[in-house]
């Protein structure tokens, strides 16, 4: 099969894509905190909803007023009958959901799955991005996180998956809280550029483009001066989280940027792109980022089958 591009299509501002973003537990309410959307913090501490800057607060408990931080996973599963009206109005006005967390802890765990699906049912495509924790961590932990990813990619539209081990290649002998602040840093990443270019229109294509391949990973390329085309291209293929065959790469997503993007650059980055990831469809997009100078970014994700 050959190779094929697709491209957002470029809409006015208001057509934008009505995104927002989900943290869950204690890492999720971390991660979103930052960012700049809609967002929603949901956890069963009332310790991580207090630190939050979200702009809506779900404490989630039988007493909602002084919050539960050790959850069980009981009681997760029937949250829906207990916060019911308000886990499903979160979703309104939005059309493409990030429900973000660390894998391995109760909420984040059984509360993304939750949220992916409240979100499915109101026919909001849920893109889970989530931290696989470090193997310094308890072997239970990863067990509840490889169980809890079961979950998501069959639930939702789409996961991208960080693995906290990967982190060491990057940044080695970082302290935990440093790593998490970069982790974070990374993972909200792919959110900011999907949403810089994504449209309305293009949920559909979106849907298509990923179609049964849900489980994608993350590379970042930045680059200037000479050879910025080949370098962008070569470090975001380099990223420690592509660590299989890039043949077994089914579709990918491309989001390019610089302060002022360039088609012919573009060009030459795609082509690149699809001579390294041959059969793989490509749907890319392009933005503006004046704070990038002389620097170009490229945004990668590249879904495979399960
Ligand atoms: N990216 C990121 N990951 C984190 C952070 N803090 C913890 N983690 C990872 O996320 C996993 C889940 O931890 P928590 O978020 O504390 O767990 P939780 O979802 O709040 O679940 P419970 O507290 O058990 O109900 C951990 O095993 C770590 O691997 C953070 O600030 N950022
Ligand atoms: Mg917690």
């Amino acid at each position: 099969m050959p190779n094929f591009r697709t491209r957002f299509s470029q809409s006015s501002e208001d057509q934008r894509v009505r995104a927002k973003l989900f943290g869950i537990g204690s890492a999720g309410c971390n991660i979103v905190d930052g960012a700049q959307f809609p967002k929603v913090a949901f956890s069963t501490s009332s310790a991580d909803l207090a630190r939050s800057h979200a702009d809506r607060k779900v404490l989630v408990g039988q007493d909602r007023l002084l919050g539960i931080s050790d959850a069980d996973s009981d009681m997760m599963k029937r949250l829906p009958s207990i916060v019911g009206h308000e886990l499903l109005d979160v979703f309104n006005n939005t059309e493409l959901a990030f429900i973000m967390c660390g894998l391995g802890g109760v909420t984040g765990s059984v509360g993304s799955r939750v949220l992916n699906s409240v979100a499915k049912s109101k026919g909001v495509a849920g893109i889970a991005v989530v931290a696989m924790p470090f193997s310094a961590e308890s072997f239970q932990r990863r067990e509840v996180a490889a169980r809890a990813l079961g979950g998501l990619l069959e639930s939702s539209a789409m996961c991208v998956v960080f693995d906290n081990d990967k982190l060491s290649s990057l940044a080695p002998n970082l302290p935990m809280s440093r790593a998490f602040g970069l982790l974070n840093g990374i993972m909200i990443r792919p959110v900011m550029d999907i949403c810089a270019t994504m449209s309305r229109n293009d949920i559909s294509v979106f849907r298509e483009v990923v179609g049964g391949s849900t489980y994608a990973r993350f590379g970042l390329g930045l680059a200037r001066g000479d050879e910025r085309v080949q370098r962008v291209v070569d470090e975001s293929l380099s990223s420690p989280w592509f660590d299989y065959d890039l043949k077994e790469v089914t579709s990918a997503i491309a989001v390019f940027s610089s302060a002022d993007p360039w088609e012919k650059e573009i060009d030459k980055v795609l082509s690149l792109l699809e001579s390294r990831l041959p059969s793989v469809r490509i749907l890319w997009g392009s933005y503006a980022d004046p704070n990038l100078g002389e620097r170009i970014r490229l945004s990668l994700l590249l879904c495979k089958a399960k």
